[in-house]
Parts: structure tokens; sequence; C-alpha cells
């Protein structure tokens, strides 16, 4: 997708600090982390938000999510907890629209969300 800004790390013609380079997946840091560990997971085609991720319905909203947990266990996060946050929409803070999990972790986080 034209100037879409996940698209184009995906592309690799916008550097990122990848962690997981894969097939359909792809996990780099945030720029602006909001925890010791904020990791960003996108797939590689480009769909606007989770919603439209799920009624693709050909697998990669598992794949995003079972990715989400294995960059919690290979960022040690796993055992004390963290999030996976898909920010869907306006009213939810959503800025990019490429689909993305932010994975959170290494600190205790509040409840609710601000
Ligand atoms: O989250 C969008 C997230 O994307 C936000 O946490 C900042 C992050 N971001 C923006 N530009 C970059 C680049 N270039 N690299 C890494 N991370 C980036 P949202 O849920 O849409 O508010």
């Amino acid at each position: 997708m034209p100037d879409c800004l996940f698209c184009g790390i995906a592309a690799g013609q916008i550097p990122a600090t990848v962690v997981l380079d894969g097939k359909r997946i792809l996990a780099f840091r945030d720029i602006n982390p909001q925890a010791p560990t904020h990791v960003l997971v996108v797939p590689r085609d480009h769909f606007p938000n989770v919603a439209a991720l799920a009624a693709a319905g050909d697998g990669q909203l598992d794949e995003l999510v079972s990715t989400a947990r294995d960059i919690a266990v290979a960022e040690g996060i796993d055992a004390t907890g963290y999030r996976v946050v898909f920010n869907t929409g306006q009213d939810a803070g959503q800025t990019v629209e490429h689909v993305h999990a932010h994975v959170l972790g290494g600190r205790p986080m509040a409840w609710p969300p601000g």
C-alpha cells in the first residue's frame, strides 16, 4: 500500500530494529517505547486494522498472535506478564492504519488503560 509506514518497513524501505523476520510476519521495536519491552508485530500484507485481518480468515491473525507470544518468550517477559494490544480506530488511539499488535512488558501496568 503506497504511503503506508509499516508497508515501507516490511519492504525494507524504511529502517526499523527488526527482532523477527518471517515469511508473512515481521516484528520490530516501537520507536517510542512505552515499556522496557515494546515490540510491534505486523503482517507483511496490508490490512488497516485487526478487524480486517480477522475477516481475511486465512490464518494470519492466528500467526500474528502466536508470534506475539514467541516475542514475549524471546524477550523474557512471559513469566512476569505482558500485554498484547490492538488499538483499533480513532477512540482507541490507532495512529498507523496497518494492523499491528503491541507487545508490552517488563514493568507492572495499571488498569484501565488511559
Ligand atoms: O501505534 C503506532 C505505533 O507505531 C506507535 O507506538 C509508534 C510506532 N511507530 C511509529 N513510527 C514508527 C517507526 N518508524 N518505527 C517503529 N515504530 C514506529 P498505534 O496503536 O497506531 O497508536
